[in-house]
């Protein structure tokens, strides 16, 4: 069953930055659905819940009594300078005591340990149904954003689900109980006291109903906020390097303003708010302490009773406090579960037919076959065919921005051809189990990625149990070595996330050795543009003509010098195939490829 998601929108201002990041998801209070799937969350530890519950109950109980203690240690030990039952009545009170406190203790120790494994397996399965999507996804969504789902919206759903469903039953349960003891001890005192209600009913209905408003704001400009740095931490090289500091502390400066400001007016209402209960609650303590001072003057009321309800009223606005303030958690939590839930719906676009096939080892054959592909919707590719036989290179050359990076795209099957159909060894690509076949295809990224971690550590990423010897072996291969070695280090520098410690070129290099150790069937090398010098460019063509014995390899070159000797040369332009042929051939045609490589 699908989510709807909510049409209200988040009603913000009209600055732009705000939209990007803004919630689509927002109103309502109480979704049926959205809780009933959350609570599937805390289904495994029913047992421990249960108890919780019935620590709470206990000490809802307990709570209610030793008011009630209290009368009878007035009304009936004092007054009748009763000194043995004084002494009973008040062991009964410790006794109320002691067990509250056990009962509290135990039941929000239970809470936070529920609650805590609740938000940390919904994070895990976050991460590994974001990892399961498709690059088509995560390349239309803000890091940023994402972030804030796995980090904040499970927060406050937790929020909800530990503290806030307990609150309700133990908080509402507390105040019926309440307000049956007070009606049972004295009938007319307790409606006169509660004519106050109606007052309190007036100002927490204001309250929420702004609340509510005031609250999405603050959500709303927490996600630009958290959107913004992110952005702006991640491009802070591109921000140095063009001097754009200020403008980027502007615009961080003007979301982070807003989030203020709004959190400020929510807050608030709850100075206003929490007061104004208060206060309703000292002219509740002054109507008993007036009207139950005169009964007790007429003499149709005990002191004991009194002093009972002075102590019930003063609990019975606290739950009220935390019923009104649990409004506005249950609405966020709403909003983030059912963020959270369409996070966890979202189907991959690449998906694996439930008859795909465990990849047996390839041969490597890869045939295009009347392919045509758009990431958005602006055709990129437009009906390629291509047969590349197994143990092959293929090169592939081009202008910037003719598709060639999005071939390797869908021969490594991060997108999914919406036209025609990508075969390996005369497999459909989609019969293929994607696992199976990204084990058997190494691929050298366009801008070679590195984790923290040695430099070891990443070239044994596709092949964690190599060992040193045979990391070294495949550096050599990659021509790293020597790079490598120069390092104080060696195998063992440590590289910086992202790898920037390390030039381009040499990156490549690691990502090179990378893909030699992994020893896939399939290589597809997308080289980094001009970033190489030649030196290392000679490199890395030695280093290519190793890597490429015996296996099949798609390779773009910038540099049409790296790809003289492919077997077969595709010229591509503007996302159809113009040219192809051996490096002579194509020279001597005087077409795309001749006026490539005199420039
Ligand atoms: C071809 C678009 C891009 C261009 C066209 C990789 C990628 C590309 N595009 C996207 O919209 N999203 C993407 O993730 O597709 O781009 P390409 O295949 O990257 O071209 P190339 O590799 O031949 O270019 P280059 O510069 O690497 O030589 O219109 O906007
Ligand atoms: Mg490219």
């Amino acid at each position: 069953m699908g989510f709807s998601i909510g049409t209200t929108g988040a009603g913000l201002g009209p600055r732009g930055a705000l939209d990007r990041f803004s919630d689509k998801v927002e109103g309502k209070v109480f979704n049926l659905e959205v809780v009933l799937r959350l609570l599937i969350y805390v289904r495994p530890y029913w047992f421990q819940m249960t108890v919780s519950v019935l620590l709470l109950l206990i000490s809802s109980a307990l709570v209610l009594t030793i008011p009630y203690l209290v009368k009878i240690a007035i009304d009936q030990s004092i007054a009748q300078h009763d000194l043995d039952s004084l002494s009973r009545v008040t062991m009964w009170m410790l006794g109320a005591f002691s067990g509250l406190y056990l009962t509290s203790l135990g039941q929000q120790y239970l809470l936070s340990w529920i609650g805590q494994r609740v938000l940390a397996n919904l994070r895990n399965e976050m991460f590994r149904h974001l990892q399961s999507l498709s690059l088509g996804y995560h390349d239309t969504r803000i890091v940023g954003v994402t972030l804030s789902r796995v980090i904040s919206d499970v927060a406050v759903i937790n929020e909800l689900l530990a503290e806030g469903l307990v609150t309700l039953v133990g908080d509402t349960l507390l105040l019926i109980g309440i307000v049956v003891t007070m009606l049972s001890m004295s009938p007319r005192l307790a409606l006169l006291t509660f004519s106050v209600l109606p007052l309190m009913l007036l100002v927490t209905i204001l309250f929420a109903r702004r609340a509510t408003a005031a609250f999405r704001q603050t959500r709303a400009r927490i996600a630009a906020v958290v959107g913004d740095l992110a952005e702006g931490l991640s491009g802070i090289r591109v921000i140095q390097a063009f001097a754009q500091e200020d403008a980027s502390r502007t615009q961080f400066d003007a979301v982070n303003r807003e989030n203020r400001d709004a959190y400020i007016e929510a807050m608030s209402l709850s100075y206003i708010f929490l007061p104004s209960v208060e206060f309703l609650g000292m002219v509740a303590t002054a109507i008993v302490l007036l009207f139950g001072g005169l009964f007790v003057i007429r003499g149709s009321l005990t002191i004991g009773v009194v002093v009972a309800f002075l102590a019930y009223v003063s609990r019975f606005f606290q739950p009220i406090q935390e019923l009104s303030q649990l409004y506005t958690t249950m609405q966020a939590a709403m909003a983030g579960g059912e963020r959270v839930l369409n996070l966890l719906d979202t189907v991959p676009d690449v998906l694996d037919s439930p008859d795909a096939i465990e990849c047996p080892p390839i041969a490597g054959r890869i045939e295009l076959k009347n392919v045509s592909f758009a990431y958005l919707s602006e055709p990129v590719l437009h009906n390629i065919n291509l047969v590349i036989e197994a143990g092959q290179t293929v090169a592939l050359v081009g202008p910037t921005g003719a598709g060639k990076t999005s071939i390797a795209n869908l021969v490594a099957r991060f997108y999914e051809a919406a036209e025609g159909a990508v075969l390996i060894d005369d497999h459909n690509i989609k019969q293929i189990r994607q696992h199976s076949l990204r084990s058997q295809m190494g691929l050298v990224p366009q801008d070679p990625f590195l984790f923290s971690g040695t430099i070891a550590d990443n070239i044994r990423f596709g092949r964690p149990e190599a060992n040193d010897n045979q990391v070294k072996e495949a550096a050599d291969l990659a021509n790293a070595l020597e790079f490598i070695e120069a390092k104080p280090n060696g195998f063992q520098t440590e590289i910086l996330e992202g790898g920037v410690n390390l030039s381009l070129g040499q990156r490549q290099l690691v990502c090179i050795a990378r893909a030699v150790l992994a020893d896939p069937r399939i290589l597809i090398l997308d080289e980094a543009t001009a970033s190489v010098d030649t030196m290392t460019e000679v490199l890395i063509q030695e280093a290519l003509v190793q890597l490429l014995r015996g296996r099949t390899a798609i390779i773009i070159a910038h540099r049409l010098s790296t790809i003289q000797h492919a077997d077969q040369i595709c010229v591509l332009d503007s996302g159809s195939i113009v040219e192809m042929g051996k490096h002579e051939e194509l020279l001597a045609r005087k077409g795309l490829y001749y006026t490539l490589h005199a420039s």
